[in-house]
């Protein structure tokens, strides 16, 4: 039988949450601390534990069929992968920083300053864009202690609270580009493969539109409905149901996460009350 090939990143930052999405798409994986691969008990995939830096070279070879990975690699390798889904986890931002005591002039500040990165291309194609001639001195890794060693006047990073700037003396001073995980894939996928790519795609969207949303419950007067109703338009439309008490019903929808607490702030101004939010285990619009 035709098995789809992921590749996710061994240990290190995406790893857990890559396997606890599978877990949450109801794919089980045995325990395999030391393998370096191993197939689902009850989803035709094999996965291959891999460093993070090898995953986008597997996918465009076809080796794997798709892989997790930062979008920031995806972009710095430029290879050619389809970007099949972004999977909401490992979010972090590329940034340009500085020592903490320099004036900051605007991007300006960076012409003909030498910038330490392990992101080269990125941050070229972002130099270039907004017309900056500096030098980029490209570095594997503890790209930070560039400046305090003199190897370099800034930095270009991933930042995510900013405590390991902060720790080397570095403010963030420009965002080039969010990033987080990413689903990519081969190009030229085998049809048996798409199949089965198809069905784990659309459990990966019911479980991020899940964590995306909540379930509301709540009681309403009759006369602020309609108004609710606008607020809370839910997935197809809300259920009302008629309370004991004259006048008054209860209503079920569902909320964005990200627009939670703005939707209650309206939700009381309009008389709701016994207001009750679950989370929501899987959503299939
Ligand atoms: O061993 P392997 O090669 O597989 O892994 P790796 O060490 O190269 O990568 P890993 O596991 O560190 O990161 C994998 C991906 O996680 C990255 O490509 C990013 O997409 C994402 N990610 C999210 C991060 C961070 N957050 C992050 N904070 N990657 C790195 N960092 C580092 C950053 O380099 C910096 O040194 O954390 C430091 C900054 O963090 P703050 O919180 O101090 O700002
Ligand atoms: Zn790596």
């Amino acid at each position: 039988m035709s098995k789809l090939k992921i590749a996710i990143q061994k240990s290190g930052r995406l790893s857990e949450k890559s396997l606890e999405l599978l877990k949450q798409c109801g794919i089980q994986i045995p325990n395999s601390d030391r393998k370096l691969q191993t197939e689902a008990t009850n989803f035709p995939i094999e996965l291959l534990f891999l460093r993070d830096d090898d995953i986008h070279q597997y996918v465009e070879q076809g080796v794997a069929d798709i892989g997790i990975l930062g979008e920031n690699e995806v972009l710095e390798k430029d290879k050619a992968v389809d970007l099949l889904e972004r999977l909401g986890f490992a979010r972090c931002r590329l940034s340009l920083a500085i020592p903490k005591d320099e004036v900051y002039t605007g991007i300006s500040y960076f012409k003909d300053r030498k910038i330490a990165t392990s992101y080269p291309k990125i941050l070229s194609r972002y130099l270039s864009i907004n017309g900056l001639a500096a030098e980029i001195e490209a570095i594997g890794g503890s790209v930070e202690i560039a400046p305090g060693i003199g190897l370099a006047h800034a930095i270009f990073d991933i930042v995510s609270t900013g405590s390991t700037l902060l720790m080397n003396g570095l403010k963030e001073v420009a965002l080039v580009m969010n990033s987080e995980a990413v689903l990519i894939g081969y190009p030229g996928i085998g049809a048996a493969q798409k199949e089965i790519l198809d069905r784990l795609c659309f459990r990966i969207s019911a479980v991020r539109n899940a964590g995306e949303h909540k379930y509301i419950l709540l009681n309403a007067p009759d006369a602020a409905v309609d108004k609710i109703c606008a607020l809370l338009p839910g997935m197809k439309s809300p259920t009302i149901l008629p309370l004991v008490e004259e006048g008054w019903c209860s209503l079920h929808s569902v909320v964005r996460e990200d627009q939670f607490w703005e939707v209650i702030d309206q939700l009381k101004t309009y008389g709701a009350q016994g207001i009750l939010v679950a989370p929501i285990e899987k959503m299939i619009l």
